[in-house]
């Protein structure tokens, strides 16, 4: 407890990332100088030189690099670092005048560091002459035949640590791949018998942290010859022309961190060789030997290391891919199924859950959803609706990217304990806002074999009056049982669920053209309509009424010249243009019922009934109709229209009435988010086969001769009460009356949809 409390009082995260540019020391296995070029004055060396040239660091500090070497080396050093990447000259041969006439050899090597100083790092030869080529050659090429024998990725890094062990001849060496989360894993050994093994053991990802993993990914290759070197200081520690410690970073001599020596010298470790292994620009692993005792491995025994580390990891990639590349080519086949399907289908989420392959297979899922429009379609086993619900307001307030996955949900939303049996793993895509499609995987209990006790990975020391971190003592197996995970999702299956993400995506916008399109369509032949109607009512009445006109002349004036058959076809004739008349009148009518010229107010429904029967009253006293209602309610509607719609309905009641004196009831009556109107008659009722034809455009169901009429009116209604986003339809029998209902929204045609709203109330009304 008062460890934690210790812990967080602190500031962890500047102690785990350790700041190695800060470390100005070096190992004392070589000599390292500081240069200014192009003259190379020597400004800072360590402090090691009297060891190795009988010069005191001070001494060193008058001369120039062409003091201590031949003139000859130095007009090829100096041609050589002209040259755009030093590499190229490293290593060069140096040969040191130490005393009179005694020469050292050392392997230089150059480099220019941060602050663009010149550092030359010399350390002693083993032999005088640069390893040819050809070793590393056969050294690669006797290791890469053994390779090409084997098949499986487990047997190829056998061989690769066993190689590289031959080689170097350290006590142990180990092949360690980093996870997605920073920790790794060792997952290949070779090593002296006698030694403990450390094959399949895990390593909490602070053993190396962040910022030596981001250098390992440029320096390929590290030595530390002997953990137990006293380490070596820079003289003068600042730099006279940078006026700060020298940058040693890329220096090959640098003394490593405190804290990684110390955790070398828990681990028994006496001198270590690491390689990295880089696989698309990312640190993938490391080949870490240990070596119980101090071990020295030259330069170019280190390159040809680093050398072969690269051609065989190489191939060992390649391995890695062709490994799931079956499964790779089998999602690819699963996914083009699932577009193909999508297409087929007239809604896409059909496409993804009826057929053999789906959506599960995509992603190898126990359990799947699609939450689209506030509606849930789920597949397999999956958490309840209700849970889904919440799950999704907590990927929306917190997952903004294209694909989001865990093999351990309920560590981030500790809610999914509850249905961690089907979901503790979760993948998800967003379509758009608010609709997801969701992949789940149950809770696999499973054992991690751990190289220490991860949660007490390192402590925090103060003995010594600064505040460090020291790694643990122990590396002792430590088993943990790892509960609310699920297996990890697989880098090629959050691949697939991103490429279905681009297809849904694809098919959702395609479909929000066409509806796009259908509108457009329908606004045109809306404008269309108003047009006609407008040159109807204009254009068409000028030469109506001159055939009437003309027409009605003929009559008067050649009344005694025309028998009984013409009059009755000049009657016909003037009968045809006012049908016409009333028809155009009509067309105008349907076309002024318009969405956007509705004008929606608070309007009392009584009203709109009186002027109805205003309008009606002389065929209401005609016919002695008896006309009641029930109380009547105010609605957001358009009070114009209201009247019309009861006017035409009415209108139709006294029209079709029976023998009886028409008795016609207006009922009103409030469901849940609507108004359900009904005009109730005693008429001669409509054969419900014609249910819906009646509301159709110039639909009748009866000749002129026996009800005059356009056969506008019901669809006028209709496309009245469809502006009102409300239904109206009709319930009848032949003979038994009619009853004619409509609904008008509560709030007004702003409302949306009846579902869409239930859907949202749930999610909101738990909260
Ligand atoms: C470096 N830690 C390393 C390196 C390895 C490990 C391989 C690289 C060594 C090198 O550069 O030569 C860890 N070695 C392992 C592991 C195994 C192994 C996991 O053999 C498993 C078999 N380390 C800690 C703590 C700190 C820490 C608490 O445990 C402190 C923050 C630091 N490790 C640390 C640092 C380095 C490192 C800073 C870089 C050393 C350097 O370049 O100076």
């Amino acid at each position: 407890m008062v460890m934690e409390f210790e812990l967080q009082s602190l500031n962890l995260t500047s102690l785990k990332e350790p700041s190695i540019h800060n470390i100005s020391q070096i190992q004392p296995h070589g000599v390292l100088l500081v240069l200014e070029e192009p003259e190379l004055n020597i400004l800072q060396v360590s402090s090691n030189t009297y060891d190795v040239f009988g010069i005191t660091p001070e001494n060193m500090l008058q001369k120039k690099l062409e003091d201590l070497l031949d003139p000859f080396q130095i007009e090829k050093i100096k041609a050589g670092l002209l040259q755009e990447s030093l590499d190229m000259i490293n290593p060069t041969k140096i040969w040191a005048r130490v005393k009179g006439d005694e020469y050292i050899v050392f392997d230089g090597i150059f480099h220019r560091n941060a602050d663009g100083l010149l550092i030359l790092e010399l350390e002693l030869a083993f032999s005088q002459e640069n390893i040819p080529f050809l070793s590393f050659y056969h050294l690669a090429r006797a290791s890469i035949n053994k390779l090409e024998e084997t098949g499986n990725l487990h047997d190829f890094c056998q061989i690769l640590v066993q190689e590289v062990r031959k080689v170097t001849g350290f006590d142990r060496v180990m092949l360690y791949k980093f996870d997605d989360d920073g920790h790794g894993s060792v997952i290949a050994e070779e090593k002296l018998e006698t030694m403990e093994s450390y094959l399949g053991l895990h390593y909490p990802e602070s053993d190396i942290p962040r910022p030596a993993r981001k250098l390992f990914a440029s320096n390929w290759i590290r030595i530390i010859p002997d953990t137990h070197a006293d380490p070596v200081e820079i003289f003068p520690a600042i730099n006279p022309l940078s006026q700060r410690r020298p940058d040693l970073t890329n220096s090959i001599l640098r003394s490593p961190y405190s804290c990684h020596i110390e955790y070398l010298h828990n681990m028994g470790v006496g001198a270590s060789l690491t390689i990295s292994l880089i696989k698309e620009g990312k640190l993938w692993g490391l080949i870490a030997c240990h070596h119980q005792t101090p071990k020295y491995v030259s330069y170019e025994m280190r390159k040809a290391c680093e050398f072969l580390g690269r051609v065989i990891f190489s191939e060992l990639a390649d391995r890695e891919e062709t490994e799931d590349y079956d499964y790779r080519m089998r999602l690819t086949y699963i996914q083009s199924a699932l577009v193909e399907y999508m297409s087929q289908e007239e809604n896409f989420i059909d496409g993804l859950v009826k057929h053999q392959p789906n959506l599960l297979d995509l992603t190898n899922a126990q359990g799947a959803a699609i939450c689209f429009g506030g509606n849930y379609t789920l597949i397999g086993e999956t958490p309840k609706e209700e849970d889904l619900n919440f799950l999704v307001q907590w990927l929306k307030n917190n997952v903004e990217e294209e694909v989001f996955y865990t093999d351990s949900l309920p560590r981030l939303y500790p809610d999914a304990q509850n249905f961690k049996n089907v979901a503790s793993g979760l993948l998800a895509i967003p379509i758009s806002k608010q609709n997801y499609v969701l992949w789940f995987r149950p809770e696999v209990i499973q054992t991690v074999n751990w190289g220490g006790d991860p949660n007490r990975a390192f402590e925090v020391n103060t003995s010594d009056g600064n505040t460090r971190l020291c790694p643990r003592k122990s590396f002792e197996l430590w088993k943990e049982t790892v509960r609310l995970t699920s297996l990890r999702w697989q880098a090629v299956e959050v691949k697939a669920a991103l490429e279905l993400r681009k297809a849904i995506v694809n098919i959702v916008l395609r479909q929000a053209d066409e509806l796009a399109q259908l509108a457009h369509d329908l606004e045109l032949s809306n404008a269309e309509l108003k047009k006609f109607a407008y040159v109807a009512s204009h254009d068409l009445q000028e030469p109506l009424n001159q055939v009437a006109n003309y027409v009605q002349l003929l009559e008067m004036r050649y009344e005694q010249l025309l028998d009984e058959d013409a009059k009755e076809f000049i009657s016909f004739a003037v009968e045809g243009v006012s049908l016409m008349q009333t028809l155009i009148d009509d067309v105008l009518a349907y076309s002024k019922v318009d969405m956007q010229a509705i004008e929606f107010e608070l309007t009392n429904v009584e009203t709109a009934l009186e002027r109805a029967l205003t309008n009606l009253r002389k065929r209401i006293s005609e016919t002695g109709a008896v006309i009641t209602h029930d109380q009547l309610p105010t609605v957001m509607a358009d009070g114009t229209q209201l009247m019309q719609l009861f006017q035409n309905l009415i209108g139709n009641a006294i029209k079709f009435r029976s023998d009886q004196a028409p008795e016609i009831h207006i009922g009103a009556s409030r469901l849940e988010d609507e108004w359900l109107f009904s005009v109730r008659d005693n008429g001669i009722g409509i054969d419900p086969q014609f249910r819906d034809r009646i509301f159709v455009i110039f639909q009748r169901l009866h000749t002129r001769d026996e009800y005059p009429g356009t056969g506008m009116g019901l669809a006028i209604c209709k496309k009245i009460i469809e502006c009102h986003r409300g239904r109206i339809w009709v319930e009848s029998k032949l003979g038994e009356g009619a009853t004619f209902y409509f609904t008008i929204p509560v709030g007004g045609r702003d409302r949306e949809r009846r579902n869409g709203r239930k859907a949202q109330n749930h999610i909101f009304g738990r909260r």
